[in-house]
């Protein structure tokens, strides 16, 4: 058998590109229709000549878009229109780091802030920047992209963010043969529900990028109230010095995220956004 990665699925039938970069149709086996875990776009399979014979082990599995393996999202930000929300990255940021993956944090629509709101959001962001990467583009401006280009080598990405952010502006930017539409959110909404968009992921820049964007259902139904510390790294970087394993950064003594909030160390805003989601996390009703 070989081995390969599934790049499209469309009416039962998968793409798999092999290492040579060719591609194959072929159809699943038999024994996935009865599991639920049926082959997706992004998982490394195991092949023969007409059917997927085996998923190999994925490292993380989106629901919504459909997706396995992503190394990367994307995570794109608009300085303005819609306004730049730092509740909103801590939002993004936590559904990323739950499901093991890199966010990196690209804003866009520079063009659109005056300098100096520009260089207070840099301030702000800087502390962002000790645990992710941090960029900044606009694409009205014929600004210099070979740095976002490298981003994607050997790489499975997704782009994710607000409707409106400028995501598809920026990959059009990236890549002119893409041709994506842009600012089409009505006609995106009259869709319906029930045409199922598949993902398909596109060769591009020596790695693979999924077309359609990830995390756009920005709910926590998969998240325990006891995962959400540790998935802001600020926090977890912090924690091992709190009294309390297991602590909650709430009300607990001698608690170091505490302690470094009181010292100006990590942002305000940041510890704010963490008792809002958590609190919202421990209010949600079970999703049946
Ligand atoms: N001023 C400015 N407008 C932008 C920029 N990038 C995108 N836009 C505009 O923002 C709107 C939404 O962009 P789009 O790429 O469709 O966003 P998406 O929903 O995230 O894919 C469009 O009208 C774009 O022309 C930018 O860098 N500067
Ligand atoms: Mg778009
Ligand atoms: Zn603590």
């Amino acid at each position: 058998m070989k081995e390969g990665l599934i790049t499209k699925l469309t009416g039962g039938l998968y793409t798999v590109v092999d290492e040579n970069k060719v591609f194959h149709e072929l159809k699943a086996r038999g024994k996935f229709r009865h599991t639920n875990e049926s082959p997706k776009v992004g998982d490394h399979v195991l092949y023969d000549e007409d059917f997927i014979m085996e998923i190999l082990e994925r490292k993380n599995n989106l629901i919504r878009p459909a997706l396995s393996n992503i190394d990367q999202v994307l995570l794109i930000n608009s300085c303005k229109a819609p306004d730049f929300s730092f509740h909103l990255l801590d939002r993004f940021l936590l559904l990323i780091e739950h499901e093991s993956i890199t966010p990196i944090i690209l804003i866009t629509k520079t063009d659109l802030m005056t300098p100096s709101e520009l260089k207070e959001l840099k301030d702000k962001m800087k502390y962002y920047e000790t645990y992710y990467k941090v960029m900044y583009i606009s694409t009205k401006t014929n600004e210099d992209t070979q740095e976002i280009k490298e981003l994607f080598k050997d790489k499975i990405s997704v782009f994710a963010g607000q409707t409106g952010a400028g995501k598809s502006s920026l990959l059009n930017l990236l890549d002119v043969t893409l041709d994506l539409e842009t600012n089409e959110i009505s006609k995106a909404l009259g869709r319906g529900k029930h045409t199922t968009r598949h993902s398909q992921l596109h060769d591009l820049f020596g790695g693979f990028v999924a077309d359609t964007p990830g995390f756009s259902k920005l709910e926590f139904y998969d998240i325990k109230e006891e995962e959400v510390p540790d998935c802001f790294v600020d926090f977890f970087e912090l924690s091992k010095h709190c009294k309390y394993r297991g602590c909650t950064h709430l009300n607990e003594p001698k608690c170091a995220v505490k302690t470094a909030l009181e010292n100006n160390e990590i942002l305000e805003s940041r510890y704010i956004n963490y008792k809002l989601i958590l609190e919202e996390i421990k209010n949600q009703k079970p999703k049946y």
